[in-house]
């Protein structure tokens, strides 16, 4: 091969390796929570998501059964908050969102802020808009593989986009 399609060869590698639209996309599972439906805050907390660049890759409102929402948090079985959260999470609609971005878990987690929002950063949605540990306006999956599976929880491929 000449020296010159070598460096052709090269350069259209460099600008593969480069573009960002190549670049791993990921998915994070966002459940605008009882409170937030009940508040009118869903337009308010979808805006803000969309304000942050996330792209809305599935969207439905679903009443959660109590054996839903004891699986969704299942790894929280053993926690003393665990009932609460089952009563809490089953007490209205619910709003799920499946949303895609370069490193969504952790820009979504940041958008979203601590679990308490009396802790929580300026700006952030719970520190808006939520009123307790308990009631935070929104649930955001915590690491890449949860997403995954917690997008799955509530979504099939055919109703993503
Ligand atoms: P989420 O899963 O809903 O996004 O919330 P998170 O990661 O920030 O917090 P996590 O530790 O996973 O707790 C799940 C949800 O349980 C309720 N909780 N209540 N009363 C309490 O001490 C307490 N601790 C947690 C909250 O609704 C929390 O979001
Ligand atoms: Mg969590």
């Amino acid at each position: 091969m000449s020296g010159l399609l070598r460096a052709v060869r090269a350069c259209v590698y460099w600008q593969l390796l480069n573009r960002t639209d190549l670049m791993a996309l990921e998915r994070t599972l966002a459940i605008l929570k009882p409170d937030c439906v009940r508040k009118n805050l869903i337009g308010a907390v979808v805006a803000r998501i969309e304000g942050a660049s996330f792209t809305i890759r599935g969207m439905r409102m679903v009443t959660l059964a109590e054996h839903d929402a004891r699986a969704f948090y299942a790894v929280h079985r053993e926690r003393p908050f665990f009932d609460e959260l089952v009563q809490f999470m089953t007490s209205g609609p619910v709003v799920a969102l499946a949303l895609e971005k370069e490193s969504a878990v952790r820009d979504f987690r940041t958008l979203i802020g601590t679990t308490d929002p009396a802790e929580a950063d300026e700006g952030t949605i719970r520190y808006d808009y939520a009123d307790s540990k308990g009631e935070n306006i929104v649930h955001g999956s915590d690491s890449v593989e949860n997403g995954r599976n917690e997008v799955a929880f509530f979504f099939t491929s055919l109703d993503l986009v």
